[in-house]
């Protein structure tokens, strides 16, 4: 039995479709979705925006390592080719936070290394849950209230495009 954080996003192909495909086969597991988010690419290579969102996840037959495994599993799914570090893709499942475990193994990084410094990942996971921390950083709030403003005016929520829970 673990909870997880999961960030996801796309902006390869259909962008809603693979975020949706996420929704679909998690499906009882999610235990909230945030809004769709269109967010400026991060990371300095030029691209189209992407489409993100947050989902809490809960299952009593998934670890941690579970929801790095389904993760992948979805990312295969949409056909994700791993071409170029922060470069375009059909489908990012990234575990961000998972029943407050550390972990320094680099295939699963917990919690992940860059949440922190990320409005696409903290203003979607705030508006599921106000009250969040993400472990040995702090409250989330405080975390996107100390990013640089440019930061966070690359993410906008989307009003016409939306997720719907299985
Ligand atoms: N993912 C990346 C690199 N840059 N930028 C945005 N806006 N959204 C992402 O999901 C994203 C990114 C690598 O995982
Ligand atoms: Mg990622
Ligand atoms: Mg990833």
């Amino acid at each position: 039995m673990s909870t997880a954080v999961l960030s996801i996003g796309s902006n390869l192909g259909d962008r809603l479709a693979h975020l949706q495909l996420v929704l679909d086969e998690l499906g009882p597991a999610v235990t909230a979705c945030s809004s769709v988010y269109v967010t400026a690419p991060w990371g300095g290579v030029e691209q189209v925006d992407f489409l993100n969102a947050v989902l809490l996840v809960s299952d009593a037959g998934t670890d941690c390592w579970g929801w790095l495994r389904r993760g992948q599993q979805l990312e295969a799914r949409a056909h994700r080719e791993r071409v170029q570090h922060w470069g375009p893709r059909s489908l990012d499942v990234d575990v961000l936070d998972c029943d407050g475990l550390h972990s320094d193994d680099p295939r699963l990084l917990l919690p992940h290394p860059r949440a922190h410094e990320r409005a696409f990942v903290l203003l979607p996971w705030l508006e599921v849950d106000p009250a969040a921390v993400l472990t040995g950083r702090g409250p989330v709030a405080d975390l996107l209230a100390a990013l640089p403003a440019g930061e966070r005016a690359g993410v906008h929520r989307s009003d016409d495009q939306r997720l719907v829970r299985a």
